[in-house]
């Protein structure tokens, strides 16, 4: 079968939630991905950042294999090798005390969700039920009908009401708004570092630091979603951790497992996660063995190949040749490490076409808010690929 073939099945049985390139993939490697006509692409989006150690990473691959033949699933009902370890690993390399297993990252953010409403009634003493999270504006933290009840994005939210109460909107990128959105019952603020699904918002310098300032002066939480700039994607383990800044509470999801297997966590030290008693929260497949041992593995792939330092130097190298790319079309290049945006002006026509433009020249990306181009390379992309890429954005970037 061809691509056609299975485009037409998936759009005969398939909800179409989705409007996606129609390019039908049946293998991966590292940065490149080949669809089902035999041709090759670079894959320039990694799945949103869940495959930040390239496709189908043979270290990550044998560790789930090797799992896999042994028990893949025992319920947190009891106890298992590969879990244990995981939390020890995390912790390790985090910093933080203690992690919480789930699956997708809109389950570690509810899961956020409820640690830090429980924060606010046992130990800030906020009247149970009236705890509020200061949420930013064109915030992007999931799918559950709580996650898009705080979104700003009316295509998220407008046919799912009623929505979950408790959430109050702060403008992003200016720190005064948070501080003027705090209330006796504020229990805590929820970030992205980087916005990404909003188009790669870089908030101003400092940002991040005065919100962590302002949240400690307010004994409010700072609960940072790092979902999809952790994980070395913006240059540095965390994206908070280009401020200086250590957030109660982090969430981290996407590249956790590699790309191989949904695995989402939240990170905090014992005064937060040790509220969590038995039977209060969990899930069928968190923390199972499989998950733990893939992640276990993908944590280690981002430290022997030093990802964080690849995203650094690739991402400045990168932007700085897109940003000297001269195009009609383009209002401003921004990125930080390998999370790059590319904004087109409003007449250029939308970026989707220029997505097009780029796939029929072997390059995958996304279009993300009408108006701007993702790039978000696998971080172990070379220099020499990204020479490669250039010639193809550049006159994808010059079209009519
Ligand atoms: C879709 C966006 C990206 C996330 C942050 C939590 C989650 C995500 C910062 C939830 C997930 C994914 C979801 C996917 C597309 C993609 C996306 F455009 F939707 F927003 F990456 F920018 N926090 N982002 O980015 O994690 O439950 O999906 O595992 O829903 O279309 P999830």
């Amino acid at each position: 079968m061809k691509t056609r073939d299975f485009i037409e099945i998936e759009e005969q049985y398939g909800a179409h939630n989705y409007h996606p390139l129609d390019v039908v993939i049946e293998r991966a490697e590292g940065v490149w991905v080949y669809d089902v006509d035999g041709k090759k692409y670079l894959d320039c989006l990694s799945a949103y950042s869940a495959v930040n150690q390239g496709h189908v990473h043979p270290k990550i691959l044998q560790a789930l294999l090797d799992q896999a033949k042994k028990v893949t699933l025992t319920s947190r009902a009891f106890r298992n090798d590969q879990l244990p370890m995981l939390y020890k690993e995390l912790s390790e390399m985090t910093g933080y005390e203690m992690s919480l297993p789930m699956n997708s990252g809109a389950e570690a953010v509810e899961t956020a969700v409820k640690l830090a409403r429980k924060w606010g009634y046992q130990v800030k003493k906020i009247p149970r039920h009236q705890a509020e999270i200061i949420v930013a504006g064109n915030n992007f933290h999931g799918r559950t009908v709580t996650i898009i009840s705080f979104s700003t994005e009316p295509l998220y939210r407008d046919d799912f009401g009623p929505f979950t109460p408790g959430f109050v909107v702060a403008e992003y990128g200016n720190a005064d708004e948070i501080e003027k959105a705090i209330t006796p019952n504020t229990a805590a603020v929820m970030l992205e570092p980087i916005q990404g699904e909003a188009g790669v918002i870089i908030p101003p310098d400092g940002y991040l630091k005065k919100v962590a300032e302002i949240c400690k002066k307010n004994n409010v939480l700072l609960v940072a979603d790092e979902i999809q700039t952790g994980l070395c994607r913006t240059g540095k383990l965390f994206a908070s951790d280009h401020e200086g800044v250590r957030p109660d509470i982090v969430i981290i999801g996407k590249a956790l497992a590699g790309g191989f297997y949904p695995v989402s966590a939240v990170l905090a030290d014992k005064p937060i996660l040790g509220l969590f008693t038995p039977g209060e929260h969990g899930s069928t497949f968190g923390g199972n063995p499989l998950a733990a041992a893939v992640a276990r593995a993908a944590l280690k792939v981002m430290r022997d190949e030093k990802l964080a330092d690849r995203a650094l130097e690739l991402g400045t190298y990168f932007v700085e040749q897109l940003s000297e790319i001269p195009s009609p079309h383009v209002k401003e290049v921004r990125g930080k490490g390998l999370l790059i945006g590319v904004e087109l002006k409003p007449e250029a026509g939308g970026a989707r076409r220029f997505c097009e433009a780029m796939k029929a020249r072997g390059i995958l990306a996304k279009e993300t808010h009408d108006n701007v181009i993702r790039f978000a390379p696998p971080l172990v992309i070379d220099r020499e690929t990204i020479e490669w890429a250039l010639p193809a954005i550049r006159e994808t970037l010059n079209m009519k």
